[in-house]
């Protein structure tokens, strides 16, 4: 067996040898939809599953494996499935884990269309589901039903950043049996590897730092060999969020620089932490590396670093909260996160829209919270833009 490398230099080589592709450096792209067998009993045996071969690229292509053999190894998984969004990921999990009457436990405070999701699973296939707060053990204990198949968390939860103790967690789900799956895309590998602490199931919206370029929507799921080999078969391939070949070897190509950009990432974030906080017109700050972070001990043990993203309440309405926005110049308005753009949005009108006004507020997504994804540009230039807007308020 090869021994496993550290996690930078993974990054750059696991699951690739230039050596079997004509010695090309640059995993070579696969843009095929099918591949032609030379006989029709080859054709058969590859069906039956009796000889290794590649058949059509909905049910695998070479440049997708590479992606899916790499980020297994940096999540120390088995296996790892590649989709064609974070949310075909996290559709094609769920409905791998449930049926109908079973029930899902979720943190309180998830990706709005996480949550569209689970309200659709709930009204069309009566796959019910609870938002819980996870900083209790005991609150945990007792919200698991008989009919419960699986545990959904996000930490740290977009866009409150509340972060979930995995390893309590995990505790709770192996006495009871239940699988654990952890959103990680806030985090990506290199920050937090939740399988390492008994978790089940990673997902990646690698849309995010995975990707880390803004040119490519995309998820992943990683976990054992024998439930993902499972999943392949059925909600991967017969629903059919596949990811195309181009966008993975875009992800592979952005994967070589993940440690590189994310230390910046995290060290940028730390600094306009530190300025954000003393602005009169900061209300509330939630960024993981503050010390005065409720949950600051939790990220030390569980992340490598704090991460870049940081979520503020200004002092102000909902309309002063826009105008902020309004008045950003480097900053550019708009959702998603993790890459070289310092990217800034207003999630109660934006990426948790679609959340009932209540709902929103128990998750502590008020109107005055905006969430920063910082980028990787000088940190003093990115702070005078912030600093400009919030003197206009
Ligand atoms: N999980 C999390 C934690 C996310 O933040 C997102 C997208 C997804 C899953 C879904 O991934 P996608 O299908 O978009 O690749 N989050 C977004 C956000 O916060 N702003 O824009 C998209």
């Amino acid at each position: 067996m090869v021994k496993q490398k550290r996690f930078e230099t993974e990054v750059i080589h696991n699951g690739y040898d230039s050596m079997l592709h004509e010695g090309s450096l640059v995993p070579p792209l696969f843009q095929t939809s099918t591949f032609t067998f030379p006989t029709a009993e080859e054709g058969e045996k590859r069906f039956a599953g009796e000889t290794e071969g590649y058949i059509y690229s909905r049910l695998g292509n070479p440049t997708v494996r590479v992606l899916e053999e790499r980020i297994a190894a940096l999540e120390k998984g088995e296996m790892a499935l590649a989709f064609g969004s974070g949310m075909a990921a996290v559709s094609a999990t769920l409905f791998y884990l449930t049926k109908t009457g079973d029930h899902i436990l979720c943190s309180e405070g998830i990706y709005g269309c996480t949550f569209g999701l689970l309200q659709l699973m709930e009204n069309k296939h009566q796959i019910s589901h609870d938002l819980i707060n996870f900083s209790n053990e005991e609150t945990v204990r007792s919200a698991i039903q008989d009919n419960t198949t699986c545990i959904y968390i996000e930490t740290p939860i977009n866009p409150t950043m509340k972060l979930v103790d995995l390893e309590m967690i995990v505790q709770i789900a192996k006495e009871k049996g239940i699988p654990v799956v952890v959103d990680n895309t806030f985090c990506s590998p290199y920050l937090q590897q939740p399988l390492t602490l008994g978790c089940d199931y990673v997902i990646h919206s690698a849309t995010k730092y995975i990707g880390g370029h803004g040119d490519v929507i995309a998820g992943l799921v990683v976990g054992r060999k024998e439930e993902l080999s499972e999943m392949m078969m059925t909600t991967l391939k017969d629903i059919g969020g596949i990811i195309s070949p181009f966008d993975a070897w875009l992800l592979i190509r952005g994967l070589k620089t993940l440690p590189v950009r994310l230390d910046r990432h995290c060290e940028n974030a730390t600094k306009i932490a530190n300025q954000l906080k003393k602005h009169p017109k900061v209300k509330m700050m939630y960024f993981p590396g503050d010390p005065d972070f409720p949950q600051y001990e939790l990220a030390k043990r569980q992340m490598k670093h704090p991460g870049g993203m940081i979520s503020f309440e200004i002092d102000g309405t909902k309309e002063e909260a826009q105008q902020f926005l309004n008045h950003c110049q480097l900053i550019k308005i708009a959702v998603s996160l993790g890459d070289s753009e310092t990217l800034i949005q207003h999630p109660a009108t934006m990426t948790h829209a679609v959340v009932p006004e209540e709902e929103r507020i128990k998750m502590g997504i008020t109107n005055q919270l905006i969430r920063l994804s910082v980028g990787l540009e000088a940190w003093e230039d990115i702070w005078e833009d912030l600093k400009q807007a919030l003197d206009q308020l």
